[in-house]
């Protein structure tokens, strides 16, 4: 593959990698300490003596900061004298976890800053364990929009990520009698010293009101938006640091508040309190991160939170454009590439239409000209109810100009090529509208993003197949090229350099250091997989991390459990169509032969879950429920002698990731085969040494492809599979047919798992039987349960196990986000990249 791994010069000199001269190392960590401690007494305001840890934590911060701004100015200089194309990543969602470990590690100055807070008595691992989690996510589709800034500052290309300034980021979860507690997660209540709020770069975003027609004198007509509010959009930049280079990224997220003009007016003539209630509203637009719910709660203030952020952005771009461009927009599309994470950032479609026509002057096919060459839309889910769709009335009051400039958009469109290869073909109209018509009409924001973008990509080659072929086939008959794949992937710096320090170290005795660049270096590693040595090396740093999760469990649930079992992992968000009711069966049919058969004997596992529900989904609060009153009788349970342990791992998020995976055995990625677009965690954990028990969906196939599928234990119905059963599936059939199963099902209806309250679990049952078992459970259980008994098999053989471990890990070259963003740079944003200087 021509874009693999993208070759970069090696950096011109690493001043503080750990292999520098000692002489150097103690110069660096001395600086380094007086640089900490400088801040600790002049920034932080404290002592040495009284500081506390987080007080350690903000000096170390402000320390390395100043590394990071000299970088940044340098990047930003760079790229504005050479006028350079960059990409605008537009995302409601960036899943940047924690950035201390990881802009040590880009810097290369972990070991310095490790040794200079050892001389101040401080312990690195407890002092960075002080940051919280920025949580401006749901799941996967925020956490690869960081993993690709890491690799876009990396690559040295222009680039700018746009979302918003949650005030508080996804709920804290707590369990409590072993059910869900949603809790407020105020990321930022004592300050983020990462983040720099830019005044100058403040916005105005007009919302509400109506659109007249005005006649000028000349006879021509115009459509003009009188607004009801305006809105002031508050920018604050996070730098994104690139690894062994100087090129800083930005990260802008915007905050919304109450215009100062409205709420000054409103006080003079004596309404305090509806100045309260205008700033509140304002205020309410970036306060929290919707959870991707199934509700219609909150509807209004989402679309709101997707034009607040877009508009801002889209003006930050043209302001930027304009200073060099002085509102020539012929060379727009040649400078700005704008990216849809999603369809959440659509609205910007509309939105720079509007800025062009109504505020640039630009006529309509001009306008439209550029915008359709500067847009491109990503697609995460095939998800019917994922897939965002407006209802018009909520346009009608919050975007009433917008929604005229999309009815034109598929107006042209529609009685324009569409027309013309489908001469009267309504259905086909009806199918390709952006308008959905019935009882309450409603913008496809999805259909919209096809229309006006240049490229359109799903995530992994299976979904993308189906992105072409299930979700817009008559689109990719119109434009065949505007459809492509590009497969997902993942930081190897955060997923391996940072989160697991002997595995790195491993891979850098064995192949050098510039593995975390090219990953591609670490198939090396293959060569070795059968080697006796490398084979203990490799399997003792997994023992390590496993004794390091255990400490972490005992910690966070109480439970003890053998780091010689195996560590059988489900970590990612509760969906039914991830299927953690799918692991929790076999969990139960498992505990129920132990308890049959007193001489059994296996292979001891512990099984590990870590999931947030939806707060509103109901049905994966309940399997959230079950597992834990499953694992609690189990873990009780004398009779299974430690042959099984369940733990459920309360508020899963990037950093408990980072302490789960470099543990795991093996990685359950057992989605029902067609619906996980992707999976990025199923790389990660590849990447760390563990085995896929998996099925053949999103980038399953793709990583067995690399690895081997006798290395990992496919299992279940595969996509054209699914699509036939489905269309005439009777779970029953399984129930009735297969008696283990149905004992297991029914023991959901007793009280064995809740004693005295039977049928609190019966819920799942009946999703699964009444409820007609939409992701096919029942049909891959048997599958699934001989698939268990391959890993027990293979666990039990020490040496193929390692070899497969091995070779997982050194297969995963494919899945760095750094092939990923050179595909996206070289076939979709046509980028070039910018190294920068020293200084
Ligand atoms: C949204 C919703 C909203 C309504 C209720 C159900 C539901 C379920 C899922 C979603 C998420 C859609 C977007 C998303 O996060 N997709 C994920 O993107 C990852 C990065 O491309 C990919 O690896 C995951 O497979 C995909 O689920």
């Amino acid at each position: 593959m021509a874009t693999r791994n993208k070759t970069r010069k090696p950096a011109a000199a690493v001043k503080t990698a750990p292999a520098a001269n000692k002489a150097d190392f103690e110069q660096n960590v001395e600086k380094m300490r007086e640089m900490i401690v400088h801040h600790l007494l002049c920034t932080i305001g404290t002592s040495e003596q009284k500081a506390s840890k987080l007080a350690w934590w903000e000096a170390l911060v402000a320390a390395v900061n100043e590394k990071i701004f000299e970088r940044l100015t340098q990047t930003q200089h760079t790229h504005s004298v050479k006028d350079t194309r960059a990409v605008h990543y537009l995302s409601a969602e960036f899943l940047m976890g924690r950035l201390t470990v990881n802009n040590l590690c880009s810097l290369e100055i972990y070991n310095v800053a490790r040794e200079a807070l050892k001389r101040c008595g401080q312990d690195i691992s407890d002092i960075c364990e002080e940051e919280p989690d920025m949580a401006l996510g749901n799941g996967g589709l925020g956490r690869l929009a960081a993993c690709y800034m890491d690799s876009l500052a990396t690559l040295d290309y222009p680039c700018v990520g746009y979302g918003l300034h949650y005030e508080n980021g996804l709920f804290r979860q707590e369990i409590r009698g072993g059910r869900q507690v949603e809790r407020p997660d105020s990321w930022r209540e004592y300050g983020c010293p990462w983040e720099r709020c830019r005044p100058e770069s403040v916005q105005n975003i007009p919302i509400g009101g109506y659109v007249e027609t005005q006649r000028a004198p000349d006879g021509s007509e115009r459509r003009v938006w009188h607004p009801a509010h305006l809105i002031k959009g508050v920018p604050w930049d996070i730098p994104v640091v690139g690894f062994r280079n100087s090129s800083v990224a930005i990260l802008r997220l915007w905050e919304s508040r109450a215009t100062e003009a409205f709420n000054w007016d409103v006080f003079n003539s004596g309404g305090y309190l509806d100045a309260q209630q205008e700033k509140a509203a304002a205020e309410t637009i970036s306060k929290v991160l919707y959870p991707n719910d199934s509700t219609e709660a909150g509807k209004e203030l989402r679309l709101t939170q997707q034009y607040f952020f877009s508009a801002c952005s889209l003006r930050d771009i043209l302001r930027r454009y304009n200073r060099t461009h002085h509102h020539d927009y012929s060379e727009f599309a040649d400078k700005i590439v704008i990216q849809l994470n999603d369809t959440h950032p659509a609205i910007a479609v509309a939105e720079l239409m509007r800025l062009f026509i109504d505020e640039e002057g630009l006529d309509y096919s001009t306008a439209w000209d550029i915008t359709s060459r500067t847009f491109n839309y990503t697609n995460h889910t095939l998800l019917p109810e994922a897939l965002e769709k407006w209802p018009v009335r909520i346009f009608e009051k919050l975007l009433p100009r917008h929604l005229e400039i999309i009815y034109y958009i598929n107006y042209r469109f529609l009685n324009g090529i569409v027309e013309k290869t489908w001469p009267g073909d309504n259905d086909v109209k009806r199918r390709l509208s952006i308008i959905e018509e019935g009882a309450e009409r409603k913008v496809r924001m999805a259909n919209l993003c096809v229309i006006a973008s240049s490229r359109v990509n799903g995530v992994a080659e299976v979904h993308s197949k189906l992105v072409r072929e299930e979700l817009f086939p008559e689109y990719s008959s119109l434009w065949p090229d505007k459809f492509c794949n590009v497969t997902n992937g993942v930081t190897p710096r955060r997923w391996l350099l940072a989160c697991n320090p002997g595995l790195a170290q491993l891979y850098t005795d064995t192949v050098g250091d510039d593995w975390p660049l090219h990953l591609d270096n670490c198939r090396k590693l293959r060569d070795f997989a059968d080697d006796p040595k490398m084979q203990k090396r490799f399997m003792d740093i997994k023992r390590d991390n496993k004794v390091r999760l255990t400490a972490e469990i005992k910690k966070l649930t109480g439970v003890e459990v053998s780091p010689d079992a195996i560590f059988d992992v489900q970590v990612k968000r509760l969906h039914e169509y991830k299927r953690q009711h799918l692991n929790l069966l076999y969990i139960m049919s498992l505990y129920r032969r132990i308890i049959e058969n007193p001489n059994l004997k296996i292979v001891p596992q512990v099984f590990i879950f870590g999931a947030k529900a939806a707060p509103a989904y109901t049905l994966a609060k309940d399997i959230i429920y079950a597992i834990n009153a499953v694992g609690a009788r189990i873990n009780s349970d004398r009779r299974v002698k430690d042959m099984l342990k369940v733990v459920f791992l309360p508020n899963y998020r990037v950093s408990l990731a980072e302490k789960i995976i470099p543990a795991a055995d093996v990685s359950e990625q057992i989605s029902t085969a067609g619906y996980e677009a992707s999976g990025t965690s199923n790389m990660k954990f590849s990447m760390n040494g563990a085995l896929t028990i998996g099925t053949m969906d999103g980038a399953n196939i793709e990583i067995v492809a690399e690895a081997g599928e006798d290395n990992n234990f496919i299992f279940g119905l595969s996509v054209d599979e699914v699509i036939e059963l489905k269309k005439h599936y009777n779970p029953w059939d399984y129930y009735n047919g297969n008696a283990e199963l149905k004992a297991v099902l029914d023991w959901f209806d007793s009280d064995y798992f809740t004693p005295g309250r039977p049928g609190e679990l019966s819920s799942i049952k009946r999703s699964l039987l009444d409820g007609g078992d939409p992701f096919l459970v029942l049909a891959d259980f048997a599958s699934y349960q001989e698939a268990h008994q391959r890993v027990e098999k293979m666990f039990a053989n020490k040496k193929r196990w390692a070899h497969a471990a091995i070779v997982n890990s050194a297969s995963m070259g494919k899945f760095s986000s750094d092939r990923s963003i050179a595909e996206y740079a070289d076939r979709i944003w046509k980028l070039k990249d910018y190294q920068i200087s020293d200084k």
